[in-house]
């Protein structure tokens, strides 16, 4: 074994509730902000592929339990969707998603599968959007009840909890870039829904530590590292320091720290834009920070300093500040249009240790999506994905470097366990280690990745 990995290191993977679950009559489900902008603009969609038809998992969980068993699982995270368990947002409880997730964990700890649970990943309860989504203060505090309903309801099964996955992409998608509902483009706003999903966060660990149910909270960032263009040449580095001030730092250092970095805050005092907040909003953002750090990465940033006009058209945005830069000879995902720079992951495992006390971490999110897979179906019905392998042996031989340098990473997991529906998207790209396919049944076969990553996991390295 050449890279031996420590023990009990949790290899897994991860997934999320809208992405996964699918709607089925009767379950109850209240729409989120993605039934409802499906039913908007469903061609918007890839293949007009609309959420409630994703993987099933809601009524198929146990015999995908079984497939994650046989591709190496000791961990698998997945969400909680709001909109499931409380329909309107705020008030009434559905019974039918707490008899389904408590089912769902149970069958996965019965099987040596440890779940890790997540409370947002990007699908606003549509009730709450109606009122504003993360722009009023009113959905931080149905969101904090929300988070306590989960850790009163789950709390003595689940262990490892997590507040947001990828915080700073509802933003980017609903505020910047127009990738999610709303779809404005309004730093002011980006900037309050910000604040609130950080203090939404503050206030759900500090729910979740005065209950004393002896588990671990954290949350999950993309850590996108961003290079400048020329690390000699100053206004680039500079470039550089303030994208990663507003694409990683915004939420990384309230989240471990317990503050704002200076360079943003300045920035947004300039800019006029301070959000609203009470007195008391920085002291349980100062007080109530992460135990566990999970990290998502799949591409860096590369960035040189602004030479494009800037484009007043609405208002400041981040990008007067940078230019991003394409650099010439990358290694890119043609698919997903992402380039795969490997030693990401460690720059970012050295920047945790270095600069943040080495919070115990993990990667919580890598992988590659697979445009056509089944063009590489075998003679036994098996994508062999071996482009897929060779990603994750990567990454994880950097992973692995960092700690042995020290980093306190405790864990691998990839996106995703199975095909699944990517926003937008939809299934266009495929990212699991397990197929999916939509012509069938959503019939599931493991790939040869998935084989592969069993061996990994039972030898704890490759
Ligand atoms: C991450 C999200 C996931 C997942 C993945 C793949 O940002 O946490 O939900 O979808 O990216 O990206 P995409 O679906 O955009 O291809």
């Amino acid at each position: 074994m050449t890279y031996q990995f420590p023990e009990g290191f949790w290899w897994g993977s991860a997934a999320s509730g809208p992405q996964t679950e699918g709607t089925f009559p009767g379950d109850k489900k209240g729409p989120s902000i993605w039934d409802y902008w499906y039913e908007q603009e469903p061609e918007k969609f890839f293949d007009r592929v609309g959420p409630e038809k994703t993987s099933q998992v809601y009524k198929r969980y146990k015999e995908d339990i079984q497939l994650m068993k046989e591709t190496g699982h000791n961990t698998f995270r997945t969400s909680i969707q709001w909109s499931r368990l409380i329909p309107a947002g705020t008030g009434e409880v559905n019974q039918e998603a707490v008899a389904f997730y408590h089912d769902y964990f149970d069958e996965l700890i019965a099987n040596g599968i440890e779940p890790f649970v997540n409370l947002y990943h990007f699908d606003m309860p549509m009730a709450l959007q109606e009122k504003g989504g993360w722009l009023s203060r009113e959905t931080v505090e149905a969101y904090v009840v929300f988070a306590k309903t989960c850790f009163e309801l789950f709390g003595t099964k689940v262990k490892k909890w997590f507040t947001h996955n990828e915080p700073i992409v509802p933003i980017e998608g609903g505020y910047l870039y127009q990738f999610h509902y709303p779809n404005e483009i309004n730093m002011k706003h980006a900037v309050q829904a910000g604040f609130h999903e950080t203090l939404a966060s503050a206030k759900a660990i500090k729910e979740y530590h005065a209950l004393e149910l002896g588990g671990e909270i954290g949350i999950i960032l993309n850590l996108t590292p961003s290079y400048p263009r020329d690390e000699a040449n100053p206004e680039d580095v500079k470039a550089a320091q303030i994208a990663d001030a507003f694409f990683n730092r915004s939420f990384l250092d309230p989240a471990v720290k317990g503050t704002f970095p200076e360079e943003l805050v300045t920035i947004i005092k300039e800019l006029d834009m301070i959000p609203e907040h009470e007195a008391e909003d920085l002291v349980i953002i100062q007080e109530n920070t992460i135990d566990l750090l999970g990290i998502n990465y799949y591409q860096p940033r590369r960035i040189m300093a602004k030479e494009t006009p800037i484009d007043h058209t609405n208002g400041p945005l981040p990008d007067d500040y940078f230019d991003n830069y394409d650099k010439p000879d990358k290694k890119m995902n043609p698919y997903r249009g992402w380039e795969i720079y490997e030693k990401g992951i460690y720059d970012i495992l050295t920047n945790t240790r270095e600069n943040y006390g080495n919070i115990k971490c993990y990667i919580s999110e890598n992988g590659m999506g697979v445009e056509g897979e089944e063009r590489f179906v075998n003679d036994e019905g098996i994508i062999e994905d071996d482009y897929r392998i060779e990603f994750v042996k990567e990454h994880l031989k950097y992973v692995h470097q960092a700690i042995q340098e020290g980093t306190n990473c405790v864990g691998y997991h990839m996106w995703t366990c199975m095909d699944n529906w990517s926003w937008t998207n939809a299934y266009k790209n495929r990212y699991g280690f397990i197929s999916v396919d939509l012509n069938h049944d959503a019939k599931r076969t493991i790939k040869k990745s998935g084989r592969w990553y069993k061996e990994v996991s039972d030898n704890n390295g490759f």
